[in-house]
Parts: C-alpha cells; structure tokens; sequence
C-alpha cells in the first residue's frame, strides 16, 4: 500500500513553496506532532493506567484539574522548551507564563496553548482536544513579557489543535490554507488527510449548551428558534474542539454566548477563542463575540474570557443579525 503524504514531508513541501516561511515552524510543528503522538497513546489507555480522576488541585479558573490535563500541559512543554524557537509559554492551566530556562536556547516566539480541552469528557471517553497558537514576540528582554503574550488573535503566526476522538487529527495553518492530518497509529506518523479545509458557507448544524437557555438574552434565544425553524440539528459535544472540529468540515455554528450569569461567556481568547478564529477564517469561515471579529480583540489579560459564535460565515452572520434585531 501506498504511503501518503507525512506531516513531515509536507511541512518541507510548504517550507519550499512559500520562501518567507522560515524553517522555525518545520521544527517548532515537528515537535508539537510529537507532543500530540504521545497524548494520543495516553488518552487511549488512561482509563487502563488510572489516569483519570482528580488530582485534587485547582486551576487558576477555580476548577479541577485532572491528572491527564497536567500530563498534557507537561508534555507540550517539555517537547517545546528545547527547540530553540520560544522564549516563553502560556496556558490554560498555568496561572504565569513558563519562561524558557537560561539552560535552554531562547528564540522569537510565544506558544500558548489549552493543554487539554474539554477535561469534562475525559472521564466518559468522549472526544477531547489540544489547542495551540504561536506568535512573534514583540520585545528583545531576557524573558518573555505580558506585551508578548497580550496580541491580538490576527497577529498569529500558527494555530492549530489536535483532537483525540475515533482517530487522532491534527489540523493546523500558517496563514495560507487549513490542513488536517491523521495519525496511522499502526507506523506512528500523521499522514494528509484533508488538504486545504473549507467550511461550507451555510451548515446544518448548530452547538449550544441549551441547558443555559434560562439565562440566553433575548438575541440567542431568537436564533436557536430561528434555526429550529430552518430544521437545523442540534449537536453539542461539550468538548469545544471536536464541536469546531465538526461544523468545520460540515458546516454549522458553534456559539457560547454571553448570557445573564456569565456576561463573558465561558471560554478563553488566547487559548480557545483565537486560535480557532484565525483557523476558520482561514477556511472561508467566521467568527465574532456578537459585535467584533474575534481577530480583532486586543486581549487585556492572559486568562480573558470571551463570547463566542463561530463556524460557517453565513449562519454566523444569521446570529449575529438576531443579536443586534
Ligand atoms: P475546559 O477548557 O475546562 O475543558 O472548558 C472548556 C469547555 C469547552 O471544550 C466546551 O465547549 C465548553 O467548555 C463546554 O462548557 P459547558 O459544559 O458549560 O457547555
Ligand atoms: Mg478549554
């Protein structure tokens, strides 16, 4: 049988085909496929080894943290701090930047991530995810700065996410096109899978939390009836990644919305909410907090939350119509 494209090969393909990319993000990609090679396996047996469960520690958002989520916050790092490329790391899970050691090579970028999204799931063997995004810092100091993490999402350089589900993908972009890989676990490779991912501009689907209706101001509970109207199916994972993941390539509208008890919604703009904006924006698609393009936010703080809709542009502007009528 006739082995597709790596992940590897076509990182050097594009390394060749777009001169201005350097080979920073070759590496810095390699590595994070790795990262995501050995989460994969963890997610996959964490039920055999006892992974799950509480480790009784919060996170800086008063929640519990899991064992697997530190496991995965552990893992990026360790992969990443020694590529020579970052200077510093945020995460969801972390409530300060990790600043590269002086016993490691320093380079130009921040990454920031969410180690392991949807950490709800994890117990249920339901659908989870990795996400990540890199940017140029801006200063030249020693460590890593607020100013170089505090950008806005259409400053990105990468973003991608990994989701452990029936299989492992990894879907990424560098600002020209949105690619999709799927780990062979039988040789241990991502392999092409979906080259150049475009949303469809209207979708069948919408993801809401509808538990949540009682506190929906009157503009989200307008577009769910709308969309209830239209025939729409509701489909809602809980894990934010394998939601995206599938209006991404089905079509549909992911929202989280700002509603009466949580005026920022629930999820994060550096670590959730951006990433996956410069992603489907990259794929034909859009993505909003009901009034400004997510891109466009100037993040004022590393664990910010966000309102967000997101998925196939025509139906996010149906929301965002039924937010401002
Ligand atoms: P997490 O990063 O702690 O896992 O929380 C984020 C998750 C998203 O994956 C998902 O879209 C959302 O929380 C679901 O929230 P809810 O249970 O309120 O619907
Ligand atoms: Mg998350």
């Amino acid at each position: 049988m006739e082995l597709g494209t790596t992940f590897t090969q076509f990182l050097i393909e594009q390394q060749r085909k777009y001169p201005a990319a350097t080979g920073d993000f070759t590496s810095l990609l390699s590595e994070i496929a790795t990262a995501a090679k050995i989460l994969s396996r963890e997610v996959n047996k964490a039920g055999l080894i006892d992974l799950f469960g509480y480790n009784g520690k919060q996170n800086v958002h008063g929640e519990q943290v899991q064992k697997l989520d530190q496991f995965a916050n552990d893992t990026f790092i360790k992969a990443l701090c020694h590529t020579g490329h970052l200077i510093g790391i945020a995460s969801e899970e972390m409530e300060e930047p990790y600043q590269i050691p002086d016993s490691c090579p320093k380079g130009k970028y921040v990454f920031m991530m969410d180690p392991l999204d949807g950490s709800s799931n994890i117990d249920v063997n339901i659908s989870i995810g990795s996400i990540f995004s890199i940017y140029r810092r801006k200063g030249d100091s020693e460590n890593a700065t607020m100013d170089d993490f505090l950008q806005k999402g259409r400053d990105q350089i990468c973003a991608g996410y990994i989701i452990y589900g029936s299989s492992t993908m990894m879907v990424y972009t560098t600002g020209v096109g949105v690619h999709g890989f799927t780990l062979d676990p039988g040789i241990g490779e991502f392999l092409l899978s979906h080259e150049n991912i475009q949303i469809p501009s209207r979708g069948t689907y919408y993801s809401i939390n509808e538990g949540n209706a009682l506190n929906w101001e009157k503009g989200v509970s307008c577009y769910v009836e709308q969309a209830k109207q239209k025939g729409k199916s509701a489909r809602y994972v809980g894990s934010l990644v394998a939601d995206f993941h599938r209006n991404l390539l089905k079509g549909g509208v992911f929202l989280y919305p700002s509603d009466r008890k949580n005026k920022n919604g629930k999820l994060r703009l550096l670590y959730e909410a951006s990433p996956l904006a410069f992603i489907v924006e990259q794929a034909q698609g859009k993505a909003t907090d009901g009034t400004e393009n997510i891109l466009d936010k100037i993040p004022e703080k590393l664990h910010q939350r966000i309102p967000l809709i997101i998925g196939s542009p025509e139906d996010v502007d149906e929301v965002v119509a039924c937010l401002s009528s």
